[in-house]
């Protein structure tokens, strides 16, 4: 409800659910009419209100559990209005029962790369170099009162426990960058879009992007919730998911199998292999297909081949392709790839024009511009300066959709990763006055869209996100993996670091099959050594965080010279399940520690956890069944990197010595009075994947699993015998099959699974 504060006539009063109220409320508009700065402050709803050249209407609509938010505004004058920031809502932050610096903040980085996490205002890890080149990718509304201040892009959730969280969140974000600012004394809290000073021509007519908001008791289901009616307000791109079509809010995992083949878009998260984090950019057309024989040698299921950075001879120029590298051009390679029957995909930052390119060189006048007229800078690339195109010049989106058609016809491309993406929604002067950053960019990236075809897979990088959604079918949501578990600097929590991109990954889980299909990075499983520092840990931390992220499978080692055992880490990540764990204790902890997977099938009903350890040193962790939200009950708990059973419990378990960077990937399987599978260690989802069908003949005393897998792996299959059951015989394709038991009511064999098996267990009772 909204209501006027018979104390102060000068503001509202929004009351949303859970009892939450924001008082003192109003929107702002601030604007400029030749070099006069002008202000309009609206303090009622759903009528017009007037200012010099401004007619303006703050619109109110009832959304879900709380309500929508926007403005209208109309040049109700003669000359040219020039709009600055319009806050949807701006006022002080709500009473939450405790003082700010105990809140939880969710502060939402502004594009791939930036850090993302549910900060506590006091003891954060958060930090900002404060460097012209990191505001330059990462603070898109910087200013010079940025002290004290916390700026997250596009949605925020606040949360003090035990008061119910509050969303704060634009569920529109094609024609204007916008963010949600907190003061952190709690003094002003605003929900502002940024007009970045575009021409509204007299008559003309703009709308906000339209702001959520609402309360709750959960703040990661309030997340969800967002990202769920965000993606559906801009129609996201997501592929057949029978999870996300289900409730929609955390589903269980239902149908993974069918969907995880990563065999062709629209079957859930592709899957592939990617040149950049072994080779970084020096690899040759001979390395390629190296690559593909080992991928065809060991059989491995990995689809997509994802050229990367380098092939180019500059940021801009994407027919010329480096003689040293491709001697014979990208043709041939294209064409081994495809007949290969992979996918071929290509790493392109469509919208950058390095200085000492050829495009540079043409068309200097298809550049941004600073005051002076001088060409924005849109990132240097190593080393490089590129120069931000301006995606409002009609010549710019031609040839943007022209160099994408051709390279869809040409080299038979169907996978396109564009990258840098926020170099198109840098400031400045464009050819359109009337296009913000946001349109920029969204219209260069419809650009893209258009010449690659409705049907070719687009992974943003580097990307603001908001603006992207319904155009790209994934989303790169943190920094680049690296041969480092820590950054080089520690401060920058963009830095590349497996810490850093972990960390959001995990933290923008909630993202995934909602906005788009989310890309975690490249999973690395190559041996320690001079090109890789992760230990054992960190390796297997990294595999199973990207197992259980459903997300984007791609792995970048050297496939052709890595040591074939490290193979079986990769295969345990293979396919993705396409369904996203949640991050249980994202409010909780700055580095969330807790991921949980659910899974049902017809056949059973079981929980993946993956309990990460960010420490530096050895840690005891308790890992409790009402953390977890697990139904009350008794369940077998298998500890899946240790390959060991811990028994059943009714409470939790203790990790006594949970290693440095040490996953700890938990199976909860509920107890059974009858035979049932355990688990398998063919995927770290443990079943999600693998087992085709599982089913009990209670009149013969048989159970029978179907394997399925696509490959040729090692792996073991583990079943718990509750008495008064005792084990006949176990067969493998029909044949007899060795089998041990490693404690009482348990039975463990090994198998080579080539592609599908079928596991029979007969038992009898014992009298
Ligand atoms: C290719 C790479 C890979 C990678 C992308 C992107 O200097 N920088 O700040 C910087 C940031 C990210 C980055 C490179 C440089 O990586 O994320 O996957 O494609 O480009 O150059």
């Amino acid at each position: 409800m909204v209501k006027m504060d018979p104390a102060r006539a000068d503001s509202l009063t929004l009351s949303c659910p859970h009892g939450l109220t924001l008082q003192g409320v109003t929107a702002v508009v601030r604007y400029r009419i030749g070099e006069s700065a002008q202000t309009l402050r609206l303090t009622e709803m759903n009528q017009p209100d007037m200012a010099p050249g401004l007619r303006a209407i703050w619109r109110c609509e009832p959304l879900g559990d709380g309500y929508r938010l926007w403005l209208e505004l109309t040049n109700s004058g003669e000359v040219p209005v020039y709009l600055e920031t319009a806050d949807v809502l701006t006022g002080p932050a709500p009473d939450m029962g405790a003082p700010p610096a105990n809140w939880r903040v969710y502060q939402n980085g502004w594009q791939s790369w930036s850090p993302a996490f549910a900060r506590h205002l006091e003891g954060t890890t958060y930090a900002d170099p404060g460097t012209p080149e990191y505001r330059a990718a990462h603070q898109p509304h910087w200013e010079p009162d940025y002290d004290g201040l916390v700026s997250s892009e596009w949605f925020t959730v606040l949360f003090a426990p035990p008061a119910p969280a509050l969303l704060l969140g634009f569920v529109t974000a094609k024609d204007q960058l916008a963010e949600i600012r907190l003061r952190a004394d709690g003094s002003e809290l605003t929900a502002r879009c940024h007009l970045d000073g575009v021409l509204l021509s007299p008559g003309a007519t703009l709308q906000t992007e339209v702001l959520w908001v609402t309360a709750g008791p959960d703040p990661l289901r309030l997340l969800e919730a967002w990202a769920e009616t965000a993606g559906r307000e801009m129609g996201a791109r997501l592929h057949p998911s029978p999870a996300a079509s289900g409730s929609p809010l955390s589903p269980p995992l239902t149908e993974g199998r069918e969907r995880g083949g990563g065999r062709g878009w629209g079957e859930g998260s592709p899957t592939g292999w990617c040149t950049w984090y072994y080779f970084y950019g020096e690899n040759t057309a001979d390395d390629i297909l190296d690559n593909l024989r080992a991928i065809a040698d060991y059989r491995l299921p990995l689809d997509l081949i994802l050229i990367d950075d380098g092939y180019q001879t500059a940021i801009g120029d994407w027919f010329s392709i480096n003689p040293d590298k491709f001697p014979e051009g990208m043709e041939p390679v294209a064409e081994a790839i495809r007949a290969a029957e992979h996918r071929l995909g290509i790493w392109t930052a469509p919208f950058g024009a390095a200085a000492t390119s050829q495009l540079f060189a043409a068309h200097p006048d298809w550049m941004v511009r600073d005051e002076k007229g001088a060409p924005v800078i849109g990132w240097v690339h190593w080393g490089v300066p590129c120069y931000a195109l301006d995606c409002t010049h009609p010549e710019v989106l031609a040839w943007l959709e022209e160099t994408f058609r051709r390279m869809r016809r040409e080299w038979g491309v169907t996978f396109f990763k564009i990258d840098f993406l926020f170099a198109a929604a840098r400031p400045g002067r464009r050819y359109d006055p009337s296009a913000t950053r946001a349109q920029a960019l969204r219209r260069g990236v419809e650009a893209v869209r258009a010449g690659i075809g409705d049907d070719a897979f687009l992974l943003g990088c580097g990307a603001p996100l908001g603006p992207c959604i319904g155009l790209v079918d994934g989303m790169r949501i943190g920094t680049d993996v690296d041969p480092n578990w820590h950054p080089l600097f520690r401060y920058d929590l963009s830095a590349a670091s497996t810490e850093n991109a972990l960390r959001n990954s995990i933290t923008r889980a909630p993202f995934h099959n909602r906005l788009w299909l989310n890309d975690p990075d490249c999973l690395l499983v190559r041996q320690r050594g001079p090109d890789l520092d992760l230990v054992l840990n960190e390796m297997r931390t990294l595999t199973a965080v990207i197992a259980l992220l459903g997300g984007l499978t791609l792995n970048s080692d050297n496939l052709a010279l890595i040591r074939p055992g490290r193979l079986k880490y990769l295969w345990q990540a293979l396919p993705p399940t396409g369904v996203s764990a949640r991050p249980l204790d994202l409010f909780e902890h700055e580095m969330p520690r807790l991921l949980l997977l659910p899974v049902e099938r017809d056949w059973g009903r079981w929980w993946v956890a993956g309990v990460i350890n960010w420490e530096d040193h050895t840690v005891e962790t308790t890992v409790r069944l009402s953390d977890l939200g697990l139904p009350a009950g008794r369940y077998h708990v298998f500890h899946y990197w240790r390959r060991r059973y811990l028994g059943i419990t009714d409470d939790g378990v203790l990790l006594r010595r949970h290693q440095p960077h040490e996953t700890a990937v938990l199976l909860f399987k509920p107890v059974s009075d009858r035979p049932d599978l355990l688990t398998t260690t063919f995927h770290v989802c443990q079943g999600a994947v693998e087992v085709a069908d599982c089913c009990w003949d209670e009149a013969h005393g048989l159970l029978r699993i179907a394997l399925e897998k696509a490959g040729r792996q090692f792996g073991e299959v583990w079943l718990t015998v509750p008495e008064p059951w005792g084990v006949v015989e176990v067969g493998v394709d029909g044949e007899r099959h060795p089998w041990v038991s490693p404690a009482p009511g348990l039975l463990r064999l090994g198998l080579t699974l080539e592609d599908r098996a079928e596991l029979t267990a007969r038992f009898g009772r014992k009298r």
